[in-house]
């Protein structure tokens, strides 16, 4: 008899889940069940990670960033040069909005607010000076395509347009600011990527490459080097509302061609547009809490490895805070 129950019990809990999954693989293109099954819509990779995910249609979604970045240090003697850089704070507030006119493809749009706080030291007598810039980087025109998808994996394209709001006149009321100090390419940019996710018991993961390309020279005569990135994480819900994740992010920019006529690379290394290049490996780890259509999410972490085509300074750590509201 017990035996029977059990039979029974496990046959209505197969049914259900078989049911659960069916509702799963319709919703991901209607999404008429969000409720029902796991495979919700809602953001799945670490907040610092952009273009994961697609949303029903109809839906919008608005986000704010906190970024912040902390250099210390260079990587090689600076000794040689007038005006030596120190360290550098780095913080950005990003505006975001998504929204998806149709099945399988969300557009959205992401504008910086940056602000960068460096200091430095010159001659000799080890003088101390501060450089400031503060504004708008560059608009960002975005578009995430899925291309496949299960109840378990989806695959998607991405592909944004990087326009030049963001300005590269800053200076210090005496001279230009260097490259590191402006806030903005001057150029456009294109920058596609791949994403794949993944989703099942309560586990998250997911792999992208990415690349960012300036297309034409700006006022200044020069155009800021390709980047490419290669990200991969994973998560663990804790309970339905919060989830913690590890994540680690490669990062490969190259030097400025070109160069900016009214910076003079015999004073400061941050002036010579053959001194840009480098790669780094962070690892970071977040955690993020959901209640209803928000999402409140802190990531922070610190590079494994950096190796900088230098004298540079080197990043220290990083913290990425973020709120997500769907509707
Ligand atoms: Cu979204």
């Amino acid at each position: 008899m017990n035996r029977l129950f059990v039979c029974l019990f496990a046959v209505l809990f197969l049914a259900r889940v078989s049911a659960a999954e069916e509702a799963c693989a319709s919703c991901i293109d209607g999404c008429a069940c969000e409720e029902i099954c796991s495979c919700n819509h809602e953001p799945r990779a670490p907040i610092g990670v952009m273009g994961d995910h697609v949303h029903h249609k109809g839906a919008w979604m608005v986000s704010y960033r906190y970024m912040f970045m902390n250099m210390d240090g260079t990587d090689s003697d600076v000794s040689g040069y007038m005006m030596r850089p120190k360290s550098m704070d780095m913080q950005m507030h990003m505006f975001g909005a998504m929204y998806t006119p149709i099945n399988n493809l969300t557009i959205g749009l992401m504008l910086p607010y940056k602000v960068n706080n460096m200091d430095m030291e010159m001659g000799a007598m080890n003088m101390p000076m501060e450089m400031e810039s503060e504004g708008f980087g560059d608009l960002k025109l975005s578009g995430t395509y899925r291309v496949w998808s299960s109840s378990v994996h989806q695959l998607l394209a991405n592909l944004a347009l990087s326009l030049p709001t963001g300005s590269m006149d800053e200076e210090n009321g005496v001279a230009r600011l260097p490259y590191s100090m402006q806030l903005g390419s001057g150029s456009y940019g294109l920058i596609p990527g791949i994403t794949y996710t993944g989703l099942a018991n309560g586990w998250g993961w997911g792999v992208q490459a990415n690349g960012t390309f300036y297309l034409n020279e700006n006022d200044h005569d020069y155009t800021l080097g390709n980047r490419y990135g290669l990200q991969a994480w994973g998560l663990r819900d804790l309970c339905s509302s919060s989830a913690v994740s590890l994540r680690l992010s490669g990062n490969r920019v190259e030097n400025i061609d070109g160069a900016d006529p009214q910076l003079n690379p015999m004073m400061t290394p941050l002036a010579d547009p053959n001194l840009r290049a480098g790669t780094r490996l962070d690892l970071l780890a977040g955690i993020d809490y959901r209640i209803g259509p928000a999402r409140l999410a802190l990531e922070g972490g610190a590079p494994i490895a950096q190796e900088l085509d230098g004298p540079q300074l080197e990043t220290k750590w990083m913290v990425i805070g973020g709120l997500q509201v769907s509707f």
